[in-house]
């Protein structure tokens, strides 16, 4: 019986040993001929355009910006148990489980090929690691299992052993390569604006502890997207088409060579919940995206800005939004740098008043100007709605919820935002009493959050403090709950406290 387990978990172990040098070897591969090839990768990008707006929704209320390490954690354990088990087939079914191995190897190749950036070279990495993976699992089984010892000579043993030297040291440069800091993002020098920002208001960031700052850190700023592996592109090759009724085809020298704008704009996902967590705001710099759209001349009939990333994401942007004066721009600059890699370095959409799934796209490498009949976006294709303008929102954020306070003066302060619009009121109750007029900070323009502080007589209880924006047209926001999906939520934030 002891003598079974120990076989078994020897060769469950030698399926392991498979999958991290078929992994391994798979990751430096791809090292080379470019990380979108990383099997791994396109296995959690297909899950992931597969994965239904539910299921999307939950994952991001569940996990938030964990979601991508809780996919990939989800797909390396169903590889390892799927090792596991062709380890122990290989004890008696060597050629099966070899084939087992190659099965897997083909479905990384396949996941590779439905990438919507895919080039062939991208094959090689899902190719090779099923290669080191069959090798290593053959070997294994034949140095270690009882039925290939007896046949194998000492010579071919050695040469086996060999191998799988070799196997294990391109496998664990492999993973250590993966496991290892991104390189630093490329340098970028950016010019000043020609019309910088207008100097923030004093007083446009109260400074309570527990408040978002009125401008987010690049590192702090909230991340959505599709993409297992951050895009790290190089501005010196990185191109930019622009198609109307000619195509511009523009390279970052060409575009900084324009006249460049920097704006604070607050940007929002319409993921996020009442209450969420999505919502960030930036000075970014960068070049007017009118300008650049009527360069390339707009076609008679057009009525979306459909634009792609590097990775395959596609957006569409209603092209009324971008031409009617808003200060819509290919942003190069983020907080006084360049973009982090992660929110698109070295260059993105932003147009304020609008969610990010339909204004926002990062490493943006393609623009064009057609009608939403001929190009549906990424996420208009899996049913969130066409056109979507930011809703009026509002949180509180100080104190926290379910915080105990003293009862006397207590400082309840949060954020809100209607892009476009600006807020006008923001206005609290503690309980069902009385609403009560919030002091509103300055704001630079009617697109960035404002920040919201109110005194607040506590005693002692249990209290449910709520808070309502009213927006630059007059309207409340709505105490209707509605979930994100498919245009944004609403209702009320609220949280509760006790007081002592
Ligand atoms: N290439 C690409 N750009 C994208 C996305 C994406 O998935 N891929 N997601 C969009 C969404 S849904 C949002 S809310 C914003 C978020 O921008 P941030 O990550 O810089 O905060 O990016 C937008 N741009
Ligand atoms: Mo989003």
């Amino acid at each position: 019986m002891r003598r079974l387990e120990r076989r078994v978990i020897r060769a469950g172990g030698a399926g392991l040993a498979a999958l991290a040098a078929a992994l391994g070897v798979a990751e430096l591969v791809a090292r080379v001929t470019g990380e979108q090839g990383s099997p791994v990768v396109a296995v959690g990008g297909v899950a992931i355009d597969l994965a239904p707006a539910p299921v999307k929704e939950f994952a991001v209320r569940t996990f938030g910006t964990a979601d991508k390490a809780v996919l990939v954690g989800g797909i390396l354990l169903t590889m390892a148990l799927l090792a596991a088990g062709l380890g122990v087939l290989a004890v008696h079914r060597r050629t099966a489980a070899v084939a087992g191995v190659g099965a897997l190897g083909l479905l990384g190749v396949l996941a590779g090929v439905t990438r919507p950036a895919w080039v062939p070279l991208d094959l090689l990495p899902a190719l090779a690691g099923s290669l080191a993976g069959a090798y290593t699992l053959a070997a294994l089984t034949t140095l270690g299992g009882a039925t290939g010892a007896a046949h194998s000579t000492h010579g071919r043993r050695q040469v086996l052993r060999a191998g799988l030297g070799v196997v294990a040291l391109a496998g664990v440069g492999g993973l250590a390569v993966r496991l290892s800091p991104a390189a630093p993002p490329r340098r970028l020098a950016l010019p000043r604006p020609s019309s910088p920002a207008r100097p923030l208001p004093r007083g446009a960031d109260l400074a309570i502890p527990g408040l978002s700052p009125f401008t987010t850190p690049g590192a702090d700023f909230y991340r959505v997207d599709t993409a297992l592996s951050v895009p790290r592109l190089d501005p010196a090759a990185w191109r930019l088409r622009v198609r109307g009724l000619r195509t511009l085809d523009l390279g970052m020298d060409d575009l900084l060579r324009r006249g460049l704008i920097e704006r604070d704009i607050t940007l929002t996902c319409v993921s996020n919940e009442v209450g969420g967590p999505y919502a960030g705001n930036a000075r970014w710099l960068g070049v007017p995206l009118a300008a650049l759209l009527r360069e390339a001349g707009v076609p008679a009939g057009a009525d979306q800005l459909f634009s792609r990333s590097a990775d395959g994401w596609t957006c569409s942007t209603p092209l009324a939004a971008v031409l009617d004066g808003r200060d819509a721009m290919l942003a190069v600059g983020m907080n006084g740098g360049p973009l982090p890699a992660e929110h698109g370095f070295p260059a993105r959409l932003v147009v304020p008043g609008l969610y990010g799934y339909v204004s926002a796209t990062k490493w943006v490498v393609d623009l064009s100007v057609t009608r939403y009949s001929t190009d549906q976006a990424y996420w208009t294709r899996r049913g969130w709605a066409t056109d979507a303008p930011v809703k009026t929102a509002s949180r509180i954020e100080v104190p926290a919820p379910l915080s105990t306070l003293r009862a006397g003066p207590v400082t309840v302060a949060g954020v809100a935002w209607a892009q476009g619009r600006g807020v006008t009121a923001v206005e609290v109750r503690a309980g069902q009493g009385a609403w009560q007029r919030a002091r509103l900070a300055p704001v630079p323009s009617a697109d960035t959050w404002v920040q919201w502080s109110w005194t607040w007589q506590a005693e002692p209880g249990t209290h449910t403090l709520q808070v309502r924006a009213t927006d630059g047209t007059g309207r409340a926001q709505t105490a209707t709950r509605v979930p994100p999906f498919p245009d944004g939520a609403t209702g009320r934030h609220s949280v509760v406290v006790t007081v002592r």
